[in-house]
């Protein structure tokens, strides 16, 4: 085992990584920004050393500079979390380079998997579905539109060194492939740094399924499950869960198996996760693999067990996997709910300021990892994730009413946040049935998130509350009317509450 480590991050996923690095016995090294000075990373790990400006080019994104520190402080390993350098090959190659093991998989790994036409041949050549389309970069707009006969329109143009969705375009005919091509091409330049771009054909309100993958240095290579990702808004994921609720036994195996057929091909090392895009018959088909630790991995350690950043350091380390596919068993049902520093009720504009108030959730079955504490500044340099809230019970009916708990309880003041779009969601008919798809927030963002002024009868409800510290007798008089039923006195009280708090 090594015996100490770099976290070239910040934020709660550099406090995950310390937390692993210390069960394991491995020091510390955290890295800050100015930004982050006052961080609980930087308190928590063994060392710290500051390594420039708050824009991440200057900071997180420096590679030289994250090198000069791991070799100054005597690391033998770097964690890279996720975002920043966590999938460059550049970095991953600085660290072999300078005698540095990459927590992380080998940097050919992270260039073909980087390239998303490699990729689908990858997948296709280790005999999984791939969504029909280009398995080359469309050279030209004959090209394009070629594939684009081929499979049917409407189609998808990609970029081949994106992924998260930036750059995507629908087309739905030849004429607006003539039309849109050339931008979609320069937008991927400028984004990416390439014009190559694929065609793919459009799968209309499927869902988004991942599986976690854990692959050792001796070829060993098993799967934690799936997650359902498909509650996401704009490619940015909101609430995550495992098991999906539409999966059967026999699709889980099926595409397990695949997942772990494409990780045997490529020669994948360490935690990674192979996405899937499932249409309403249940066809699947590869979309992307993700080569580095996400943000949802939590939900899966609650149902298997598995400390996933443990397992990656362990990997890193040499050690083989303890466990065959058989010994890992999924028990109960988890959810995450990303908790962003933006306002929902304002199309989700990023909300940085000072942390007035706190109060964390808690329970059974309950998990938090943030970095939060009163006083904290949220920046606006970095990503707007400032908690993750899981909950885990034995059926994804306790999991759901134990993160509805949850989120009642958390107090955060200060910084809009996430909080009400999750709790409306924790509610909605569709998603408790399972009923969702990549397009259920998009569709149902109005009615979510209803306007919020007042009604008569709340200010009502509001001014008996606040002069009688929550009446009951007067409150059930006076309840909320909301969405043409009569909602509950539990309710009307939390709602109460809620309006308390932000007026
Ligand atoms: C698709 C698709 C439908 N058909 N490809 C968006 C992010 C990028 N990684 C791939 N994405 C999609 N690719 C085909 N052929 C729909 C999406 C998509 C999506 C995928 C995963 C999670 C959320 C999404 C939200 C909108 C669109």
């Amino acid at each position: 085992m090594f015996t100490k480590v770099l976290i070239a991050n910040r934020g709660e996923i550099a406090l995950r990584v310390i937390r692993a690095c210390r069960e394991l016995n491995v020091k510390t090294v955290a890295v800050y920004s100015e930004a982050d000075a006052d961080s609980l990373h930087v308190q928590y790990a063994d060392e710290c050393h500051f390594i420039g400006a708050a824009e991440p080019s200057q900071s997180y994104l420096n590679i030289e500079k994250i090198m000069e520190t791991a070799k100054k402080s005597g690391c033998e390993a770097i964690h890279p979390g996720y975002g920043f350098l966590s999938q460059i090959p550049a970095f991953a190659e600085a660290c072999a380079e300078n005698g540095l093991e990459f927590i992380g998989p080998p940097a050919e790994v992270l260039k073909r998997m980087g390239n998303k036409v490699e990729a689908r041949k990858a997948a296709a050549e280790a005999g999984v579905p791939v969504i029909p389309g280009s398995l080359n970069p469309a050279k030209s707009l004959e090209e394009a539109m070629e594939i684009a006969e081929r499979v049917g329109y409407p189609v998808l143009v990609k970029a081949v060194y994106g992924g998260g969705g930036k750059g995507m375009r629908l087309v739905k005919d030849g004429d607006e492939m003539r039309q849109v091509l050339e931008t979609a091409a320069l937008e991927a330049e400028s984004s990416f740094g390439s014009r190559e771009i694929y065609v793919e054909k459009f799968l209309p309100r499927a869902r988004h399924i991942e599986f976690q993958i854990l692959a050792d240095k001796g070829g060993r290579v098993v799967h934690l499950g799936e997650r359902e990702c498909s509650i996401q808004r704009r490619y940015q994921k909101l609430i995550e869960e495992t098991p999906s609720p539409f999966l059967t036994a026999e699709l889980r195996k099926e595409m397990g198996k695949s997942a772990i057929e494409i990780a045997k091909a490529i020669n994948y090392v360490n935690a990674g996760t192979v996405e899937f895009l499932v249409d309403q018959s249940g066809n699947y088909y590869f979309l992307e693999m993700n080569t580095r630790l996400q943000v949802e991995h939590l939900i899966t350690e609650m149902v298997t067990g598995i400390d996933i950043v443990k397992e990656q350091i362990r990997i890193a380390a040499g050690e083989k996997l303890a466990y065959n596919q058989r010994d890992i068993k999924i028990r109960g049902h988890a959810i995450n709910c990303r908790i962003n520093a933006e306002d929902p009720y304002n199309n989700f504009a990023p909300s940085p300021g000072t942390v007035t108030d706190l109060r964390l959730p808690g329970g059974p079955g309950v998990r938090v990892d943030t970095h939060l504490y009163v006083g904290y500044t949220i920046s606006v340099f970095y990503d707007p994730l400032i908690a993750k809230l899981a909950a885990w019970g034995l059926d994804r009916q306790e999991a759901i009413r134990r993160m509805r708990n949850a989120l009642e309880e958390f107090v955060i003041e200060g910084v809009k946040t996430t909080i009400p779009l999750h709790k409306r969601i924790m509610e909605d008919e569709d998603f408790l049935k399972g009923d969702i798809h990549i397009n259920f927030v998009d569709e149902r963002i109005g009615k979510l998130l209803p306007e919020k002024a007042l009604t008569e009868e709340e200010i009502a409800a509001l001014t008996v509350v606040l002069a009688n510290q929550t009446s009951e007798a007067k409150v059930k008089a006076l309840t909320i009317k909301r969405e043409k039923e009569k909602a509950s006195l539990w309710k009307a009280a939390s709602r109460i509450r809620g309006l308390m708090r932000t007026y």
